[in-house]
């Protein structure tokens, strides 16, 4: 943890670190502010949202829940790098040996959908740690879902990426900024922000790295209250029908004044996935 920026904490990881006194978030934000400020969804509108578990290292409660991915082809997960880092699951992917993906569920508690393992991660190698730059993985599937769960990946150039785009960010994630967990699928509405938003918010120096446009994308409520929150991440943000970006990182959550960040999945991505 750098300052006060919140990233590569995700939902379990930040309870952990609240039991343990620290501070894991910035200012509490208006209640009801998944994602704050968001709503239900339901997973037949959005079978490109799974979730990553692990029962072994996170707890049964929530399925073992703790980063978002989303589905861009049959057997491969998109997320964000941080959520399979060393300090989030105790070790390599490899070796948390139920690791799986949770796709067609919304109900965490519920048993719908399917769970599947994953036999290969690839995580970005140009991704930074301390910057978070290039923040995505990308996830093979031991077996196929339905094509019927892919989302189109927006390309360079697409109107989805103009700023001023409504966007939506979906997850599991904290819905007050408090600490309270999600156990069914939520959504919020958002807008692409110009990187120019982002980079008054985030100058870098002091606490915490730049943001940086060229792999990163701006994205928020502009009147406050919306956005992603931990244990969101890895998850995806929607504009146009397509993928855009994976939630990231940020300070705090649902502040006008500090957007949410997003792998620019866009600049990221291999041609070859
Ligand atoms: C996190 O720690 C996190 N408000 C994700 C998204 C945001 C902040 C923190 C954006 O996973």
């Amino acid at each position: 943890m750098r300052g006060s920026l919140t990233r590569a904490l995700t939902g379990a990881m930040g309870l952990i670190a609240a039991a343990a006194g620290q501070a894991v978030t910035a200012a509490p934000v208006a209640a009801d502010s998944v994602v704050v400020g968001g709503r239900p969804a339901r997973i037949a509108d959005a079978p490109w949202v799974v979730a990553l578990s692990s029962r072994d290292r996170f707890g049964g409660t929530r399925a073992g829940q703790f980063c978002g991915g989303v589905v861009v082809a049959p057997t491969k997960v998109l997320t964000a790098a941080h959520c399979l880092g060393r300090e989030v699951l105790g070790g390599e992917p490899w070796e948390v040996r139920d690791f799986v993906v949770i796709a067609g569920r919304a109900a965490l508690r519920g048993q719908g959908g399917q769970e599947v393992r994953v036999s290969d991660t690839w995580v970005n190698p140009d991704y930074d740690p301390t910057t978070n730059a290039g923040d995505l993985a990308v996830l093979t599937l031991v077996s196929a879902l339905p094509q019927s769960s892919v989302i189109g990946v927006a390309r360079e150039g697409d109107a989805a990426l103009t700023p001023g785009t409504e966007a939506d960010v979906f997850g599991w994630g904290d819905t007050t900024g408090n600490g309270t967990y999600a156990s069914t699928l939520r959504t919020a509405r958002v807008q692409v922000l110009p990187d120019s938003t982002c980079e008054q918010a985030y100058p870098g120096g002091g606490f915490g790295a730049p943001y940086q446009g060229d792999t990163m994308l701006c994205a928020g409520d502009p009147q406050g209250g919306k956005d992603a929150c931990q244990g969101d991440s890895g998850g995806p943000l929607v504009a146009k029908g397509l993928l855009v970006g994976l939630v990231s990182w940020g300070s705090g959550c649902g502040q006008a004044e500090n957007p949410g960040v997003y792998t620019r999945v866009s600049a990221v991505l291999p041609a070859r996935f």
